[in-house]
């Protein structure tokens, strides 16, 4: 296997702001709170206490009501990117914390990432208290969003695209398509600037996307407004809840507080999470909180349960993974999106290509259910896919080749990571 280490770090210091990593220099020029924790995942095999550090600085950005912010504008600018410091202005909303940031949230996998950073130094993390600090801001993030966003069923709703990660996966297709309301003013694509049109969301859907901002911000991020047109629950969110529920747990054993409410909570939102499952696909999908409607695609977000031990669809997820929909060890890593489906396109963004940071998420699950093989091969797909193209965002399926922006943090800090998982298993 080829070394990874080296380019990765080079990416990952290259990349780093002083106390947190940018996704990207140019295309994502702040904190964002799903790649941080993915970030710091890889940083702790370079420097334990940087990863500490990364997620230090993303805790610190919590509102007063737990959630942590989507975006963190550590310089106050907007730097080039769009909605920034000016579309949110943060400082005005009840709540928001000194530092600048979007209202919205990503997924939750960040209890996740505290543990493992902790578990690869411990001696260091004990030294700086580094659980005893993280563990409050994490229960309180997760109470923001059983107690702000959970909804009838006990999953956790988003409420715009942005907050599942995958920003026009086709999950939300229906509903942006209903919405006869769209932004009213220009509509700024300083994205284009870094990666190619016919790789990134459409200026329809760009439209969509900042009307729910602006209205979700002009409603002061408050989660109380009733008519709100946006309104999902999705697998891949709330999965990950599950998962960091579990690590929370790990974490209050190690600090000395009760673990069992957590294990609770996660059994809570792993059976809620079997209203989402699809029999007719096989697959766990998005359903539409308004009107309790399952959206019809198999994507990666509905395979990422397998991280949740004791699922009852184990088996016919491991199948739908190893078939024509999504064919693992065929194609490069795991499509974002059902490879036969007409919807399916292999370059745009969260509707076919495949990721580095849901190729780890199953790689996980892989080696924790024993097929190492196919973990191990997935690994050094990544590991080839990050390395030949220069830490690509996104990739190709079928060709390989390398889309969206380059040089990008979390395809360097999970292909380090998997890189050294291979090492120690050998
Ligand atoms: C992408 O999303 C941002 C908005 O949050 C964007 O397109 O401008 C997504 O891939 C998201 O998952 C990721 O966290 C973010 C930064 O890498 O970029």
């Amino acid at each position: 296997m080829k070394a990874v280490a080296p380019a990765a770090s080079r990416i990952l210091f290259g990349n780093w702001r002083g106390s947190y990593t940018v996704p990207a220099g140019g295309l994502y020029p702040h904190q964002w709170s799903w790649d941080s924790a993915f970030i710091a995942i890889g940083l702790r095999h370079l420097s334990p206490r940087r990863a500490q550090q990364e997620l230090d600085t993303i805790l610190s950005a919590q509102w007063d009501d737990g959630r942590l912010p989507q975006i963190v504008f550590h310089s106050g600018r907007d730097d080039g990117y769009s909605p920034g410091v000016s579309f949110w202005n943060s400082s005005s909303i009840p709540g928001s914390p000194p530092v600048q940031t979007s209202g919205l949230i990503q997924p939750p996998n960040h209890a996740m990432a505290v543990l493992m950073v902790h578990e690869s130094d411990p001696h260091e993390s004990g030294r700086r208290r580094f659980l005893e600090r993280a563990y409050p801001r994490l229960v309180s993030w997760h109470r923001y969003l059983r107690e702000r966003r959970g909804t009838g069923s006990g999953l956790a709703r988003i409420v715009h695209p942005w907050e599942s990660g995958m920003d026009n996966s086709p999950y939300w297709d229906a509903c942006l398509r209903g919405m006869t309301q769209t932004y009213g003013g220009e509509i700024p694509r300083p994205d284009l600037l870094h990666a190619e049109a016919e790789h990134r969301p459409s200026n329809g859907e760009y439209g969509k996307y900042l009307y729910l901002a602006a209205r979700y911000r002009d409603h002061d991020c408050d989660d109380a407004d009733p008519d709100f047109p946006f309104q999902f629950e999705d697998p891949a969110f709330n999965a990950l809840w599950a998962r960091s529920e579990l690590s929370l747990a790990a974490i209050a054993e190690l600090i000395g507080a009760d673990p069992e409410p957590h294990r609770a909570e996660a059994r809570r939102i792993a059976s809620s999470l079997e209203e989402l499952w699809s029999s007719a696909l096989g697959c766990y999908v998005a359903r539409d909180a308004s009107t309790g409607e399952l959206q019809p695609y198999r994507t990666v977000s509905g395979l990422t349960p397998l991280l949740l031990p004791d699922l009852p669809h184990t088996d016919e997820l491991l199948d739908l993974l190893r078939g024509p929909h999504f064919r693992l060890g065929e194609v490069a890593m795991v499509p974002s999106h059902d490879l036969t489906a007409p919807t399916f396109d292999s370059a745009r963004y969260w509707r076919g290509p495949s990721w580095f940071n849901t190729a780890w998420l199953i790689a996980e699950a892989l080696y924790e259910r024993g097929c190492t093989a196919e973990a191990e091969q997935l690994s050094r797909n990544m590991d080839d896919g990050a390395l030949d193209h220069d830490f690509p965002e996104y990739l190709d399926p079928y060709s390989s080749a390398p889309r969206g922006t380059r040089r990008f943090s979390w395809t360097a800090a999970l292909a380090l990571d998997l890189s050294q998982k291979i090492g120690a298993s050998r």
